[in-house]
């Protein structure tokens, strides 16, 4: 009896161990639309709460953190909370989008990585980039050229754009990560390394003045940048974390297999995992 209680406990803190990462003192930027964290006021989604800790929380259509007053196309409403790969997702339908307004937290030089999952309804909109995210003049998680996972970091040589070699399918969850170290970029699609390429140098954060706003959804130009938004995204999105440093193989496989469990009780953590895993194999 004694034994089968330690193996329960180990198993009990192994699983903590696994689900307990998702926040930890590099993750700047949390954004699971999963319960509270959707704040909705007479039945419309205003913002998303961040659960990083570090209140970088993003507004729904909005520039500058103010209503939008320079868009190429007049949002059909908020993105709408729809089934996500983990609890929620927002779907976001070609001409709304999430802006986390820029802070220090996010502004970032040296080493980064962003995640998210997406489920893209379409591999182009008619634009060169559909963006998941992007922090303009800064970093770009994207998806372009008909599926490919791409990014560019303003700072970084050599400059430009730099495609994973495998594509997304439409209709199809599929888990995308990128990392730049000081030396690598590297592209991760569904937990695996898909291609890396050599770099140097450092982020830029306000090679267009200002520090730039984070676009979910759209590639988001503050007023100031006298621009309008363009570059939007269709589709499902989900998961997003940016983190102040390079993730290892092992941590992103670790959101690709187990999302980001944030926000709950080690007491209640358990049967919530066990729910999500069920969830998960039915699928
Ligand atoms: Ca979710």
């Amino acid at each position: 009896m004694a034994k089968l209680i330690l193996t329960l406990n180990l198993i009990l803190i192994c699983l903590q161990m696994a689900f307990s990462k998702a926040v930890d003192e590099h993750t700047v930027l949390l954004l699971n639309f999963d319960g509270d964290s959707l704040v909705i006021d007479q039945g419309v989604l205003k913002k998303v709460k961040d659960l990083s800790g570090n209140g970088n929380d993003a507004f729904v259509n909005t520039q500058g953190g103010e209503p939008a007053v320079n868009l190429t196309k007049k949002p059909s409403g908020p993105p709408k909370v729809v089934e996500g790969k983990f609890g929620n997702a927002l779907y976001f339908d070609g001409t709304n989008f999430l802006e986390v307004p820029s802070s220090k937290t996010i502004e970032i030089t040296d080493q980064i990585t962003l995640e998210a999952w997406v489920k893209p309804e379409v591999l182009s909109m008619g634009e060169d980039n559909m963006t998941v995210l992007t922090k303009d003049c800064s970093y770009y998680m994207v998806l372009r050229e008909n599926g490919h996972l791409a990014t560019y970091f303003y700072g970084l040589n050599p400059p430009g754009y730099h495609l994973s070699k495998s594509t997304l399918k439409e209709g199809k969850w599929s888990h995308i990560a990128i990392t730049a170290d000081g030396s690598k970029v590297r592209l991760y699609i569904n937990g695996k390394l898909d291609s890396e390429i050599s770099s140097s140098g450092k982020i830029s954060v306000s090679e267009c003045g200002a520090p730039q706003s984070i676009g979910i959804g759209a590639e988001v130009r503050i007023p100031e940048r006298g621009q309008p938004n363009h570059r939007y995204f269709k589709g499902c999105i989900d998961e997003i974390r940016v983190s102040d440093t390079a993730r290892s193989e092992e941590e992103i496989k670790e959101s690709f297999m187990h999302g980001l469990q944030v926000g709950v009780e080690p007491s209640d953590k358990l049967p919530l995992t066990w729910g999500r895993l069920k969830r998960r194999n039915e699928r």
